[in-house]
């Protein structure tokens, strides 16, 4: 693969005052928590890559994503770059593991009580004193 950035999209779906994170699996950070999301595709939009990837990984269809806030997270381990371009939403329903082979579990956390290990991207974000909610 060429050696360039590429950009992923996290997306922070929040229910009751919580944020559903999943433990990545087959990938880069494996067994790390991270977001739902993942690579944004060739002409799409921010939001509509928010959505896609979030029905793709839980079968839930989001309604108005909001752009929050972007990292520069860098992998050194798997010689990665990507810039993460972090999106919110409310949501109601309760997730569907879709993709197992790419999630080992989703569960539902306070910002003020985060699992560990955290997916780079995540702690990147956190260095920089943003909160969610
Ligand atoms: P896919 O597209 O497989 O969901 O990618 P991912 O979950 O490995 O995400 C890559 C981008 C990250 C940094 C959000
Ligand atoms: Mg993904």
């Amino acid at each position: 693969m060429e050696k360039i950035p590429r950009v992923g999209i996290g997306v922070f779906l929040i229910k009751d005052g919580k944020i559903l994170l999943l433990k990545r699996r087959g990938s880069h950070g494996e067994g790390t928590w991270a977001l739902v999301g993942g690579h944004l595709e060739f002409k799409e939009s921010l939001e509509e890559g928010a959505i896609r990837e979030t029905l793709e990984e839980t079968g839930i269809k989001i309604k108005n994503p909001e752009l929050i806030t972007i990292t520069n997270d860098i992998f050194e381990k798997e010689d990665k770059h990507y810039i993460t371009i972090f999106m919110k939403a409310n949501i109601e329903e309760e997730p569907k593991n879709i993709e197992p082979e790419k999630c080992e579990k989703l569960e539902w956390f306070s910002w003020e009580n985060l699992p560990s290990p955290l997916f780079t991207p995540v702690k990147n974000l956190i260095k920089t004193g943003f909160k969610p909610i």
